[in-house]
């Protein structure tokens, strides 16, 4: 399903959108620098960490990502194409997924590509109250024009944090390793700072 997953972490990772992304095979991660809101934090100032993204790399059209994939993970992007239903008809079936492969972890639903709002299938109010359903914050985003793409991961590093507080570590500083978060966008989630090879 080509919901936009690679690109989003692109837009995310390198402010940039490509038109025609290469297919994905093989595990595929990228790592960023962010300073983020730290007021949920309990942080008067901007909060920096390391996140690192990874792609499920089309392993999601198997209908089913390796367990191998959910290590570690410390919060899940799941994504679904506002202009394609049957993206967003899976929802159910991907938290199930999650469920039996992780627990107690953040999960923030998104619906991308609202650049192309003529071709809209799910109206807004659908996936709000899809996510209030499943207990999920949730936000419309277009990797392509970048609207909300920032929020929606910057809150999903917030909610991860909030839940492995070990991992904020103020000392560390001069060190952002100590802060790594691990983000998988699920049915969804890519090397170094530049570019996404996937
Ligand atoms: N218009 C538009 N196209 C997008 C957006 N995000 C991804 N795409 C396109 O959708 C297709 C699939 O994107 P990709 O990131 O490879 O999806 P993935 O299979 O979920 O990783 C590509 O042709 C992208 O250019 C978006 O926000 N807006
Ligand atoms: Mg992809």
């Amino acid at each position: 399903m080509s919901v936009g997953k690679t690109s989003l972490i692109n837009r995310y990772a390198n402010s940039e959108f490509k038109e025609i992304m290469q297919s994905t095979t093989g595990i595929c991660n990228v790592e960023t620098i962010r300073s983020i809101d730290g007021s949920q934090l309990g942080s008067s100032k901007p909060v920096t960490i390391l996140a690192k993204l990874w792609d499920t790399v089309g392993q999601e059209k198997f209908d089913s990502i390796p367990k191998r994939y959910y290590k570690g993970v410390d919060g899940i992007l799941l994504v679904y194409d506002i202009t394609d239903s049957t993206t967003f008809d899976k929802i159910n079936y991907w938290m199930k997924q999650i469920a039996q492969n992780v627990s107690s972890i953040p999960i923030i639903m998104v619906g991308n590509k609202t650049d192309i709002e003529s071709l809209r299938a799910m109206e807004y109010q659908e996936g709000k109250n899809k996510a209030t359903e499943l207990g999920l914050e949730f936000y419309e985003v277009s990797a392509k024009s970048g609207e909300g793409v920032n929020e929606a991961f910057d809150q999903l590093i917030i909610r991860a944090l909030q839940n492995s507080p070990q991992k904020l570590n103020p000392k560390a500083k001069k060190n952002s390793r100590k802060n790594k978060v691990v983000l998988k966008s699920k049915k969804k989630k890519n090397e170094k700072k530049a570019k996404c090879k996937c």
